[in-house]
């Protein structure tokens, strides 16, 4: 099987989510930074940056560029929850999956194959999925390694998606000056102008040992760089803190049994994702977005760890009696978090939900054989569309 990384980065992260959340900002220069007078600029909207504002400089200096532009402070919070509801999404598209930053994340998407026709196709259902849960837009780069897909998910921005296919790395790369290859700083790219490497082809045409004469060990990796070698794996994350489902509706809700329905949807998806993780919860979330967009959510914890569709469905049942349905309901969402392994058998499932929890871990199996669709608990099989 042949390996193919995905990079995901947002377009213009924070400048994007304060377009989203100020409609009036959008096609606008929107510049995010620190107000005072000496702060710098977080990001830009593509629009500032036609004006020459980027990242990391001084706000007084975007001021002058771009004086009509919308100067908005920071709103961390918000860019972190976004963050997180991204990252989320894209976890489930991979086999391994590195987050590395806010906005940003490799994706082992190899075996992934047999889900989508096309590598396109998994590029624009990420797209699209990021697009209607979060209203922003993503780039994606596709490539036979994490190196080569950095670089992919940059070369069609914004909104874009870009492939680099096995045998054209060297093509691909060879124009490129050499700041491009990883690793290669201020510092490094002086010294190999200097010794008169400017493109990433200068470095494919010259022996390792030239290169070294300027670099010293550094050479032989940047070498294997230049012709697109990259071997590191996709170090999947550590530690994922919740595991949540939501769904926004085209029409708000107004039937109870159809919400009660979703739940029942949302908790089967996340019970079922804890077991692949192999993780139990603790606490069960459940968040609603009414017609108005007022939100509401309300949690619940309990000692006792679950991985079971039906302990999840019953909390967030227990959190809706909270939650006075007084006007249309535009989006359900059910999280799990306070993760951990499950608890010592001495914690003492009963034996009934030890049964439960074997019977949970046999229809995952199914599942995953003949799909979801093999087998849906009886009570919403009828309804469901
Ligand atoms: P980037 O992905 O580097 O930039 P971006 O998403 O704004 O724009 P694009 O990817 O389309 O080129 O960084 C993600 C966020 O991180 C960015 O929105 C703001 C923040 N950031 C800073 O606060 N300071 C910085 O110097 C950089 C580079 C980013
Ligand atoms: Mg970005």
């Amino acid at each position: 099987m042949r390996r193919w990384i995905m990079h995901v980065d947002m377009d213009a992260f924070f400048a994007s989510v304060e377009q989203r959340d100020h409609p009036e900002w959008k096609g606008k220069p929107v510049i995010v930074g620190g107000r005072s007078r000496r702060g710098v600029v977080a990001t830009a909207s593509y629009e500032a940056r036609k004006y020459g504002v980027h990242s990391a400089m001084p706000v007084s200096k975007a001021r002058e560029l771009c004086p009509f532009g919308i100067f908005a402070e920071p709103r961390f919070q918000v860019y972190k929850e976004t963050s997180h509801r991204i990252h989320e999404i894209m976890l489930h598209y991979a086999e391994a999956y590195e987050p590395i930053s806010l906005d940003e994340a490799f994706l082992d998407i190899s075996a992934m194959g047999s889900q989508y026709p096309t590598l396109g196709a998994i590029g624009r259902a990420i797209k699209k999925e990021i697009l209607k849960e979060t209203e922003l837009v993503a780039s994606v780069g596709i490539a036979p390694n994490k190196f080569l897909a950095k670089m992919a998910s940059d070369m069609d921005k914004p909104d874009g998606l870009f492939i680099i296919p096995y045998g054209k790395e060297k093509d691909i790369l060879r124009p490129l000056p050499v700041r491009r290859l990883w690793g290669v700083g201020k510092v490094t790219e002086g010294r190999l102008v200097k010794a008169g490497f400017r493109t990433i082809g200068d470095i494919q045409d010259v022996s390792v040992e030239a290169l070294a004469s300027v670099l010293g060990n550094q050479g032989g990796l940047l070498k294997r760089l230049s012709f697109g070698v990259d071997d590191r794996p996709v170090e999947a994350e550590r530690e994922i803190k919740s595991i949540g489902d939501e769904s926004t509706y085209e029409k708000d809700i107004t039937d109870p049994s159809v919400i009660d329905r979703e739940i029942a949807i949302h908790s089967d998806i996340v019970a079922q994702r804890l077991r692949k993780q192999g993780l139990m919860a603790r606490t069960v979330t459940l968040k609603i977005r009414f017609a108005s967009f007022r939100t509401v959510t309300r949690t619940l914890s309990f000692e006792e760890g679950t991985s079971l569709q039906e302990e999840i469905y019953h909390h967030a049942m227990t959190l809706l009696q909270k939650i006075p349905l007084t006007e249309g309901v535009r989006l359900i969402g059910v999280t799990a978090s306070r993760l951990g392994p499950p608890l010592s058998m001495a914690s003492l499932f009963s034996e009934d939900r030890d049964k439960r929890n074997r019977a949970a871990a046999a229809m995952d199996e199914i599942q995953a054989r003949f799909g979801r669709k093999a087998l849906q608990k009886g009570f919403w099989l009828e309804e469901k569309k």
